[in-house]
């Protein structure tokens, strides 16, 4: 590799000070002559600026949300002439020997089970490198595993369509490969009576699934864009590759919803509204489902100053699993208060018994805990999932227990195994480290499996009673608030102190009746109000 070309902006006409909107390369990716590089804005136009050379990115100096003008330099390209000249001399050899012409062939992404909508953490190709069948593509983490997509024909990567952090499911298309003609899966490749390839995946190959990793998150769902509302009659606000993208899909930029700024609509705005197109109007399909409605974006410069605060990675995660839940499960939240004065009072006893000894700070987490695995024993339909078909419930023989954990970064549960082979100690114990872990950011992807149910208490911090939303595939989840002393008519005395814990149980009504609910509740907190209850 040698040159480093340096490529500047060229002249954009009267243009100076220009919103870069748009980033096309990374450092590694070859460019050809004429790809973008970056697409700009300004106040009259969008324009992709296109490469001038053709070679490896070997660096990049501007970023999304720069202003450019004229002779700015945006990436440095690292000509590679002499591999270039092989390699075509190469491909000239091959070509003769098999009397072939190369031909390119979209890869797309295969069947992966259950899963839409999954993140892109690797992507293994890039535009020119050599790819054989099998070799690994991308790799793609859902909530339950990370795994490789490899690739079903042998040729040189002609384009790469995703990128990292990309959402991708079946069907999506991945790279175009450079072949010989030798594609392994013919099948995969349909002919219209023209001869044009007709764009399918090619291969139906199970993806490998690795155990290197899992991940900590859920799997994203597919929310819908926010869109921007046009005037009627206004030219969509795209870039020139989004155009041409559009285009090849024969989509319409005026029925696109634009999410980017300033409502221009991206490339994955074009890939959403294909995929809506497809699925709202094929049998079997979401029929006319399309998703709440839109929410128009707002300049808030208009009213003062604002500052951009990314969000964390579990942020992300939680809140898109959080939208789902919140928009899949129809939610009921039941509320009431367990008399818990005589719960407390040993428990402060056993607490002060055990941290005098060395032993853990006996919670009142803790004790709830115990109380739920016993009320879930009486009631199992909310130690359940819905099946698959959502036509039965798979009732869970174990019990494990997800809580709810306040950290720097956000909110994560980490489940806790066999919750039933644990005493009162044991639960504070675990609790205790787990948090704590939590809250280091140590905790594991295995950490977050295998959930029956969730507890949310926000008793150390404040509140009357709240809403929690269920963690699915569990169909209910507990949420605790803070205690509080109430004068209760007694017959020693006038009125005497009670201290009420308020407990509020949102549950999936499709699954769950409001009668059951409060049944459950109505035990749970009976346990609660005689602790011994617990020991039988
Ligand atoms: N009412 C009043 N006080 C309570 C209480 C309750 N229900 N539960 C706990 N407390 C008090 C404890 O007595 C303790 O006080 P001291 O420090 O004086 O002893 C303090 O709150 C902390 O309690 P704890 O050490 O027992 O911790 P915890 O069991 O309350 O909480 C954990 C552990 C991990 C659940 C908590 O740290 C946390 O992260 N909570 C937030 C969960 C959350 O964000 N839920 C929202 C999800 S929905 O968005």
């Amino acid at each position: 590799m040698s040159n480093a070309t340096e490529v500047l902006v060229p002249d954009i006409g009267d243009f100076a000070d220009v919103d870069v909107i748009e980033l096309h390369v990374s450092v590694g990716n070859r460019i050809n002559i004429d790809d973008p590089i970056i697409t700009i804005e300004s106040d009259k136009a969008t324009m992709d600026i296109p490469c001038p050379v053709s070679g490896t990115v070997a660096s990049i100096h501007i970023a999304v949300e720069e202003r450019v003008s004229e002779g700015d330099l945006i990436i440095k390209v690292a000509e590679d002439q002499e591999k270039d000249s092989e390699k075509s001399a190469q491909q000239d050899s091959d070509s003769d020997a098999t009397s072939s012409t190369p031909e390119n062939v979209q890869v797309r992404l295969p069947d992966i089970g259950d899963f839409q909508n999954v993140e892109i953490i690797e992507l293994h190709v890039a535009v020119g490198s050599e790819i054989s069948v099998d070799d690994s593509i991308i790799t793609l983490e859902s909530d339950k595993s990370t795994m490789d997509v490899p690739c079903t024909v042998s040729g040189q990567v002609a384009s790469v369509l995703v990128g990292v952090g990309d959402r991708v499911s079946e069907g999506d298309l991945l790279i175009e490969v450079a072949t010989t003609g030798e594609v392994p899966t013919p099948s995969a490749q349909l002919m219209d009576e023209d001869t044009e390839p007709i764009e399918v995946p090619a291969t139906k190959t199970a993806p490998k699934t690795s155990s290197r990793s899992q991940s900590v998150g859920p799997v994203p769902p597919p929310t819908l864009p926010p869109p921007v509302e046009r005037s009627k009659g206004a030219i969509p606000h795209a870039s020139p590759s989004v155009r041409r993208f559009a285009r090849s899909l024969g989509a319409d930029l005026s029925q696109v919803r634009g999410t980017g700024p300033k409502g221009r609509i991206t490339r994955t705005d074009v890939e959403h509204h294909v995929k809506n197109q497809m699925t709202s109007t094929g049998i079997g399909g979401r029929g006319a489902i399309s998703g709440p409605p839109p929410i128009s974006q707002v300049d808030f410069t208009k009213f003062g100053e604002t500052k951009r605060l990314e969000l964390s990675k579990i942020k992300r995660i939680t809140g898109d699993r959080l939208h789902r839940a919140w928009l899949d499960i129809p939610h009921v939240t039941h509320h009431d208060e367990a008399d818990i004065t005589e719960l407390e009072n040993f428990r402060q006893e056993a607490n002060a018994e055990s941290t005098n000894s060395g032993g853990p700070k006996i919670t009142m987490l803790a004790f709830i805990t115990k109380a739920v695995v016993r009320t879930l024993d009486e009631f199992p339909t909310f130690n359940a999932s819905l099946s698959a078909d959502a036509q039965a419930l798979i009732l869970k023989q174990y019990c494990n227990i997800g809580v709810a954990v306040d950290t720097p970064n956000g909110l994560v549960v980490p489940v806790i195994r066999d919750v039933r082979s644990l005493s009162v100690s044991d639960l504070a114990m675990v609790f205790t480290e787990t948090s704590e872990r939590g809250r280091a950011g140590k905790l594991t992807p295995t950490d977050f499996e295998g959930g029956c149910f969730t507890i949310s208490s926000l008793g150390g911090i404040g509140g009357r009673f709240f809403t929690p939303i269920i963690n699915p595939p569990e169909v209910a989840i507990l949420g605790v608030s803070r205690h509080h002393q109430v004068l209760v008519p007694s017959d020693c005395c006038d009125h005497e102190s009670r201290l009420m814990l308020p407990l509020s149980l949102s549950y999936d009504h499709r699954v769950i009746d409001g009668a059951e609910a409060a049944r459950f509740v109505a035990f749970l907190g009976s346990l609660l109000s005689q602790p011994l209850k617990l020991l039988l």
